[in-house]
């Protein structure tokens, strides 16, 4: 049984930056109810109801995995782990954005998946890019040309997915006998300890935990035999999964954190409803801040144009009135709106200056690597704010 236990109000899609703000431009924003649920029988928290991807997966679609360092190195690390663990003929990643992980495999051993035409344009002059969703029509035109797959990687892509039993039976019919699924997605653990509700927007469906991702592949024939906590994205899971028949043992740190999420309630509807309150008392608190240090006359901006603020934007009806403007260095986000609150996004050298006081970290999970880029903001006295674990100034 489903059942409700987050109401974050009226969204846009995060994704849909505006280009202008003409009455037209306004007049077609596209909102949804963002209510998150939790299946009391396989323990999988989703979002209630889900947006149709065709018009979140345009040929405009924002986001550059490579936009950050720490992401281009985790991409270069996990594909050597992977290729030295599981020594693949052929590797298929599903929802491969600007090919940052594919990158780093020989050209002849990859295949690409990407439904974002602007996004398969890039990397199809560098490898074998399907231009399509994932889908079993998909999986069955791809072997009439090739083999079966012995590793299938997707990071933050398969939370995005709502129909789960497509996916996994499109993954059944293309996964090799001794083929391994790689799955990275924030984990819902992460998101309960540091309050970051942020990570519930339309585009993530989902927020596993090992608890449910175990229980979900079962129903397809698939089984997962390994899990590993990586840092990525605030606090993420890479889930290792096969066919039932495979020869891969049951790790014991797989057995370790299926106990932690048991222990900390993860299979209990009275952890949800607890969050909730404290997601409630963090936009109290928030609002509360910036509502003081504007009565100060204090400049403040957001630092970071990400899918994640548009759900704290919309949720606590943050825009110009505290925001002068964020800063992002995504080239075609700048010179835009945020979604739904309506801020204009600048690049960093036109906005992060001597004049800002203030900056939201809407990139909080970025965290290490904004700190070091900006030690001459701080050092001027300069300030971060954020939500995450709780809401405070980072001095
Ligand atoms: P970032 C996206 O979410 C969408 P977002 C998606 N649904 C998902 O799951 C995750 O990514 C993985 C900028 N930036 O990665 C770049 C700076 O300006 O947290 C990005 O626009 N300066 C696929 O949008 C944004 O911040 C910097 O120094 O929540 C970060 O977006 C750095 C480091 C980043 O994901």
């Amino acid at each position: 049984m489903k059942k409700n236990f987050l109401n974050l109000g009226k969204q846009p899609i995060a994704n849909s930056f505006l280009s202008s703000m003409s009455k037209n431009t306004l007049k077609k924003e596209y909102f949804y109810k963002l209510i998150v649920c939790f299946d009391t029988k396989n323990f999988l928290v989703s979002v209630k109801d889900p947006v149709n991807p065709k018009i979140q997966y345009t040929d405009k679609y924002a986001h550059r995995a490579s936009e950050s360092q720490t992401m281009r190195k985790a991409f270069e690390l996990v594909a050597k782990k992977l290729q030295k663990r599981f020594k693949p003929r052929k590797t298929m990643e599903i929802g491969s954005n600007d090919g940052v992980f594919l990158k780093n495999f020989p050209k002849k051993k990859v295949i690409a998946v990407e439904p974002c035409k602007n996004l398969a344009d890039l990397t199809k002059k560098k490898f074998k890019t399907y231009p399509n969703f994932w889908s079993k029509k998909l999986s069955k035109k791809i072997l009439k040309s090739l083999s079966k797959i012995d590793l299938i990687f997707s990071s933050n892509t398969i939370s995005h997915i709502p129909n789960l039993k497509e996916t996994f039976e499109a993954i059944n019919n293309i996964l090799s006998d001794r083929g391994v699924l790689v799955i990275e997605d924030p984990s819902l653990s992460s998101v309960i300890k540091t309050n970051s509700y942020d990570q519930f927007y339309d585009e993530h469906v989902y927020v596993f935990s090992a608890l449910s991702i175990d229980n979900i592949v079962k129903e397809y024939n698939l089984k997962l035999f390994d899990v590993e906590k990586i840092s990525n994205h605030g606090g993420s899971l890479r889930y290792y999964i096969s066919k039932q028949k495979n020869f891969y043992k049951i790790t014991p740190r797989l057995k370790k954190i299926l106990n932690e999420e048991r222990k900390q309630g993860l299979n209990n509807f009275t952890t949800f409803r607890k969050f909730a309150k404290k997601v409630k008392k963090s936009k109290r608190e928030l609002v509360s801040l910036l509502k003081k240090l504007k009565n100060k006359n204090k400049k403040m901006i957001s630092y970071g144009a990400t899918y994640k603020s548009t759900t704290v934007f919309n949720y606590c009806k943050i825009g110009t009135k505290f925001f002068h403007y964020v800063t992002d260095t995504t080239k075609n986000k700048q010179g835009k709106f945020t979604p739904g609150m309506h801020i204009p996004i600048l690049p960093p050298d036109k906005g992060f200056n001597e004049s800002v006081d203030y900056a939201y970290l809407g990139a909080w999970n970025f965290k290490k690597e904004i700190m070091s880029k900006e030690k001459e903001y701080l050092k001027r006295g300069g300030r971060f704010i954020t939500h995450v674990p709780q809401v405070k100034i980072i001095r």
